[in-house]
């Protein structure tokens, strides 16, 4: 039972319209997130809109109804807005150059996430946050269990695979008992995992043009300390090619901690006013990845995290990051 629900049961009964906010890293949880509470929310008769300050990349788009998520509106006829899957300001950058965050501000907003980082999204009037849920999705699955709210087959479906996407396909070490109950109580109310699955693969498939793009990663993949750390640079001309196609990280990062002996993985993006981002995933049993971002002013969970750089060069970021993996690997192994 969450003490939170019945504030929250109070902020959504009073609105009329909904903004529902995702950070400008979607991810499979942040849009199923946000597709269940449309339609959670549609059963209690409330209009929403779904923004996300980036647009939805084509590897999620195996999502029904991803296409509402609208990048650029400026909506400012909302009476509350819920913020789903982060608690980090420095994730709603982008979102904030269509929406002035000054008309979020000034309406309840609440922030539903299960990221064990500090919030520094401090405007919130309620924070239903987490940590112990494999996914945000699953934490508005036991929301709206407890608040009676109906939950139909699409926003089923959207928990689900949000379930799965931050999961791992129930294999992560965030997974527990009730996740597994929750994905099988889902099916008994009709989801078909094979149906969502086979959606999934079909928008996964590689043109040739991105698995080349791929083999050309894959070969410039650093390792350092035995293969400890492998690190990748993604410069910003690869980023505006492809990542309309691909998510160039998710491209290399499996293959990067399926290396032997790799316990860390980081690919770090470069971006043209000079902002650099990091995205490390960690290896089971080495749980520090959110312990590794919080030293560059990131966050997120024990073994996926990610941070944002804005005033070093990559050359000194790559320094000071060899040198603090080498250093969390020594406190830990
Ligand atoms: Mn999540």
């Amino acid at each position: 039972m969450y003490a939170e629900a019945k504030k929250i049961k109070q902020l959504v009964e009073q609105a009329k319209k909904i903004l529902i906010i995702q950070p400008d890293n979607p991810d499979g949880d942040s849009l199923g997130s946000s597709l269940a509470l449309e339609q959670i929310l549609a059963s209690l008769n409330k209009d929403t809109i779904m923004v996300c300050g980036v647009n939805i990349p084509n590897y999620l788009q195996y999502f029904t109804g991803w296409d509402r998520v609208e990048p650029a509106a400026l909506p400012t006829n909302f009476d509350i807005s819920i913020i789903v899957d982060t608690s980090s300001i420095s994730l709603l950058e982008n979102l904030t150059k269509h929406i002035d965050i000054a008309s979020i501000k000034s309406k309840p907003c609440i922030v539903i996430d299960h990221h064990v980082s500090e919030a520094s999204i401090d405007f919130a009037q309620v924070r239903l946050n987490v940590p112990t849920a494999a996914a945000t999705s699953e934490v508005i699955y036991e929301l709206s269990q407890q608040l009676n709210w109906n939950i139909n087959l699409a926003a089923m479906n959207a928990i689900a695979s949000a379930i799965l996407s931050d999961s791992l396909g129930l294999t992560t070490n965030s997974t527990t008992a009730r996740t597994v109950h929750i994905i099988g109580e889902l099916i008994e109310k009709g989801v078909s995992l094979s149906q969502l699955e086979n959606a999934r693969r079909d928008t996964i498939r590689k043109s040739p043009e991105i698995v080349h793009y791929k083999g050309q990663l894959l070969e410039r993949i650093e390792y350092f300390d035995n293969n400890k750390l492998a690190l990748l640079i993604i410069p910003w001309e690869e980023i505006e090619k492809y990542s309309p196609l691909y998510n160039p990280s998710v491209l290399a990062l499996d293959d990067m901690r399926l290396t032997t002996d790799t316990l860390v993985a980081i690919v770090l993006k470069l971006y043209p006013d000079g902002h650099i981002t990091g995205k490390i995933r960690s290896n089971y049993g080495f749980p520090v990845a959110a312990k590794l971002a919080e030293k560059f002013g990131g966050g997120g969970h024990d073994y996926a995290s990610g941070f944002k750089i804005t005033d070093k060069h990559i050359d000194e970021l790559k320094t000071l990051l060899i040198e603090a993996t080498r250093e969390i690997i020594n406190e830990t192994v």
